[in-house]
């Protein structure tokens, strides 16, 4: 079954890490409920959600998708880009040791999970200001061996790869082509987001189906017919947030 880990918010959530955002006061208690709906919204479509409790002092904790690359082999447990996200890494090994052999990234490599995106034995790995082209390197030499091929993709404008194009069906990716060339997925279908909504190509694909921000209706008609359950995440968007950042996704 899919399993997914989720880290409540911290109690210092507004003090964030921001890249491209500027700040913008976040409704911690409205934050908590949508991050509550986003567990209960994974639980409907047949996730198993282990709910890790918060850090209080770590203010992106929640975002536990940047501290580890999961698997179906191991679990590879990142160096985060941003020093002060460097202390979520320990308490996610021991919530996937049971589960995946754990292979922590040393120094001086750096790579956020959000920068990783995995569709069967391939994974592309995006530049970013959190991602450095020598972690890339890092992870090859981890993965190669296990038959997976790794792509580098440079990306522009936005945080991190999975900001610019996540997977939403067994071949199609929703991508924003802003952000990052399409010609880095001729094999797949793709879908674009609408420009009138940038941030609209981060969803999350579990079980066919896909949770995605209430935020973007012009883009959600582009899903077509596909079995969608929106979910209302405004405060995770103003930490530069989104859906996949929330959960860390493998089979058990
Ligand atoms: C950060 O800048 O690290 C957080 N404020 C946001 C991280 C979002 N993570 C993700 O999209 N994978």
């Amino acid at each position: 079954m899919k399993t997914a880990v989720t880290r409540a918010i911290s109690a210092s959530f507004a003090k964030c890490e921001l890249t491209y955002l500027e700040r913008a006061p976040i409704d911690l208690d409205l934050a908590r409920k949508q991050h509550s709906d986003y567990e209960d919204a994974l639980r409907s479509v047949g996730a198993r959600v282990i709910s890790l409790p918060a850090q209080e002092d770590l203010p992106d904790s929640v975002f536990v998708e940047d501290t580890a690359i999961v698997l179906d082999e191991m679990a590879v447990i990142t160096r985060p880009g941003a020093a002060s996200r460097r202390a979520e890494t320990p308490s996610i090994a021991t919530a996937l040791a049971p589960y995946r052999q754990i292979v922590p990234l040393s120094e001086p490599f750096t790579l956020d999970g959000g920068d990783v995106l995995v569709v069967s034995k391939t994974i592309y790995v995006g530049l970013s200001t959190r991602t450095n082209a020598e972690s890339t390197n890092a992870l090859r030499e981890i993965v190669a061996p296990l038959g997976y091929e790794m792509r580098a993709i440079p990306i522009r404008g936005c945080l991190h790869l999975k900001t610019a194009v996540t997977q939403c069906g067994p071949n199609t990716l929703l991508l924003n082509p802003e952000w990052v060339d399409k010609a880095h997925f001729q094999s797949f279908e793709l879908i674009e987001v609408d420009p009138a909504e940038p941030h609209a190509a981060n969803c999350v694909w579990l079980n066919n189906w896909i949770l995605y921000p209430d935020a973007y209706p012009r883009t959600l008609q582009r899903l077509g017919d596909r079995r969608v359950k929106t979910v209302g995440v405004s405060e995770l968007a103003k930490a530069e947030g989104a859906v996949t950042c929330c959960s860390l996704l493998f089979e058990t």
